[in-house]
């Protein structure tokens, strides 16, 4: 039987909105587990952060802000997925803001430094230390997989920055900062928006992600904001004109018909943020959809 641990990562300091923190527990709710023991998975459910204390309010590096709590918390889930790896159980991570990609992404590059990665999202998460407006650490976290900051805060040190710039392909991206637009051509990152999407549809655009990277194992790293606010209303930093529901199932529907999928995230799901029981339910099921898609629900 396929080993499958999902890892509660109910994080929420890599921004200002107080919510995103109760995505794994509602979609636990949804049933999450139980369907995925319906196809066929041997399921534990872990929890690395529980006994992490909450982000002291002066938790400040510059303007940079929970760089302590946010190096703490991804240690934890880096640990956490790479013992997962080793047992052979794919990890499916459950945030949580997009900054745990930090620990995630980390873990299966210590097992597989081979692998390539997915980043699904409307925004390119790449801002360094210096570039990021916002200060906000879930728009970084690709920044320091690759090791693009110079002045680490000592909590996030640990980070190995094994993600070389071939091995990372976005789709879904049309809110992409100035600063880091000049880092994507700079490193010659392939990112495919909504543009490319519209102009040559999903299934050539998965193909063109999976050429750029080349073979091996892959990571899938999915905000549910990559997805259009009309079926994900309760995302903290929602895009309109992004993914119909279909192109964002196809996509991990695809992924899973590959074979190569070795951990993946699903993040960013907020449902404070929801302004009915309605957007609740819309922004849950396309999260927990995206989760059993990749893990092969729908191929027959
Ligand atoms: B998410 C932003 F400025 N780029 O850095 C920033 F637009 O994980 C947004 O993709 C980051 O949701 C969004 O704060 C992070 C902003
Ligand atoms: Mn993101
Ligand atoms: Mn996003
Ligand atoms: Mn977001």
């Amino acid at each position: 039987m396929p080993q499958l641990s999902i890892v509660l990562a109910p994080f929420s300091g890599g921004q200002p909105r107080k919510g995103v923190d109760l995505g794994p527990k509602y979609m636990l709710k949804q049933g999450l587990p139980t369907h995925l023991e319906e196809l066929g998975y041997d399921v534990e459910i872990n929890e690395p952060l529980a006994g992490l204390p909450e982000a002291e309010e002066d938790d400040k590096f510059g303007h940079i802000k929970n760089p302590t709590s946010v190096g703490d918390a991804t240690k934890l889930i880096y640990e956490n997925n790479l013992e997962a790896l080793n047992k052979n159980s794919f990890p499916l991570t459950l945030g949580g803001d997009h900054s745990i990609a930090i620990g995630t992404v980390s873990a299966v590059l210590e097992k597989h430094p081979d692998a390539g990665l997915l980043w699904v999202d409307a925004h390119a998460d790449i801002n360094t230390l210096e570039s990021t407006i916002s200060g906000n650490l879930h728009g970084c976290p690709v920044s320091f997989l690759m090791g693009l900051n110079e002045n680490v805060p000592t909590s996030l040190q640990w980070v190995p920055k094994k993600l070389r710039p071939n091995k990372i392909a976005y789709i879904g991206l049309r809110d992409v900062d100035p600063g880091e637009k000049q880092i994507l051509k700079k490193l010659g990152i392939p990112a495919f928006s909504m543009y490319h999407i519209d102009r040559y549809g999903m299934n050539t655009v998965i193909e063109m992600a999976l050429e750029a990277i080349g073979p091996g194992p892959l990571i899938l790293s999915y905000d549910v904001d990559a997805i259009d606010p009309q079926y994900v209303p309760a995302t903290g930093t929602p895009v309109r004109g992004g993914l119909t529901l279909r192109e964002a199932l196809f996509l991990p529907e695809r992924l899973a018909e590959t074979k190569r999928l070795v951990a993946m995230d699903v993040v960013e799901v907020n449902p404070r943020l929801a302004s009915n029981d309605v957007h609740v339910v819309d922004t849950i099921s396309a999260g927990c959809a995206v989760a059993r898609c990749a893990l092969g629900e729908t191929l027959l």
